[in-house]
């Protein structure tokens, strides 16, 4: 990895939680829809214990909102995705795969339905507000895209519960995974859902004023001191140990998703108007690479991220760590259908690894 100091400019966005970043001490940056995200605080390893054990807030601002409005709304929202949205309930959080005509991806958001007419995409590293503003012009749908002031602030880890019952009241224990509440702060009513970045549970603030930002994290910070809260953010051992995807990363425009294994999240009987549905339907079964969980026993060093076996290239990693929980390397990587059909291990660097399914089952 590349690792230089980035000059961060008016275009590199700050979040209104930047400054409490800073004097938490982030450690570095990644950069996400143009703004900042938090990378690192104490270090990878330290961050994701602390993460598994207590409670973590995470500024995930850069999961920029794009804001559909307007009578045509669900009908744009479906275009752009092969799941079924129609049966969706108000403040349900859908997990979209968003394709394009060739069933390739164009981002993989969480999808907010407030109502029929008012959606909102909780949008992966691509720029979703261009390709439905330009899907809506060449429609010629009647409704309005844009970025609103809105700023997700995560609240991940096995305390969150218990934190977030003590700041928005005891109404937070009865919002199931996926939903959403409108929850009051500080007398401005905000959505707060059941959602996250990892598995260790949790929430999503989607705060809608930034001037709140700071009250609301010190307030948090003030509340959870006893639970030992901590500024934190998207962990890579955490994530990949969850089987959870990164778009930009795993996921690309050049793949579709039967190849990530998102087969849950496209509904092909279903009757809709989805740009992709004639392509994914004509694709199913048929797609040549599959991404696959890969465990090696012992820590691994990969000199490079392609993949071969008798000297011809068969798949690349696309995400790799050493799970200090199960002392296992873990990657996922994109690997020829053909392989696996005839291959359970894999050999990298002459060292022979499992293939699982993904999400890793750490019980067998
Ligand atoms: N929260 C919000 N916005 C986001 C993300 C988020 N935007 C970018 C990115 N993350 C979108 N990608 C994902 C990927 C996986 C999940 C959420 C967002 C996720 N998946 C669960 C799983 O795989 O088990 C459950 C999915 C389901 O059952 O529907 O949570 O994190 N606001």
């Amino acid at each position: 990895m590349i690792e230089k100091i980035l000059s961060i400019t008016k275009r590199t966005r700050s979040t209104p939680f930047t400054r409490r970043v800073e004097a938490a001490g982030v450690k570095s940056y990644a950069v996400y829809n143009r703004m900042l995200l938090p990378a690192v605080f104490e270090s990878i390893e330290a961050d994701y214990w602390h993460l598994c054990e207590h409670v973590q807030v995470w500024d995930v601002a850069c999961e920029r909102q794009v804001e559909i409005k307007g009578p045509d709304s669900q009908r744009l929202v479906q275009l752009m995705t092969p799941r079924d949205i129609s049966r969706a309930q108000e403040l349900q959080c859908l997990y979209v795969p968003l394709c394009d005509i060739d069933g390739g991806i164009i981002n993989d958001p969480i999808a907010i339905k407030h109502t029929k007419q008012h959606w909102w995409l909780s949008i992966a590293d691509s720029d979703v507000g261009l390709w439905a503003k330009g899907l809506a012009t060449g429609y010629g749908l009647d409704v309005t895209v844009n970025e609103p002031d809105v700023w997700p602030l995560a609240v991940q880890g096995p305390k969150a519960e218990q934190l977030m019952a003590r700041v928005f009241g005891d109404e937070i224990k009865s919002i199931r995974f996926f939903r959403g509440k409108m929850l009051h702060f500080q007398n401005q009513k905000m959505l707060v859902a059941r959602s996250g970045w990892s598995k260790q549970g949790g929430f999503e603030i989607y705060l809608n004023n930034a001037g709140l930002a700071e009250p609301l994290w010190d307030e948090l910070f003030r509340q959870g001191r006893d639970l030992n809260v901590r500024a934190g953010c998207p962990n890579t051992i955490e994530r990949i140990e969850s089987g959870l995807l990164s778009f930009g990363g795993d996921i690309s425009g050049e793949n579709n998703p039967f190849e990530c294994g998102l087969d849950a999240y496209i509904n092909l009987d279903a009757d809709i108007e989805s740009l992709s549905h004639a392509k994914l339907t004509a694709l199913k079964g048929h797609h040549k690479n599959q991404l696959i969980g890969l465990m090696f026993d012992r820590k691994m060093t990969f000199t490079e991220t392609k993949i071969s076996f008798l000297n011809q290239v068969i798949g690349n990693i696309t995400s790799e760590v050493w799970s200090p929980k199960h002392e296992k390397h873990l990657a996922f990587a994109m690997l020829q259908r053909e392989y696996l059909q005839h291959h359970s291990l894999i050999e990298i660097d002459g060292i022979s690894g499992r293939i699982c399914e993904l999400p890793f089952d750490f019980e067998n």
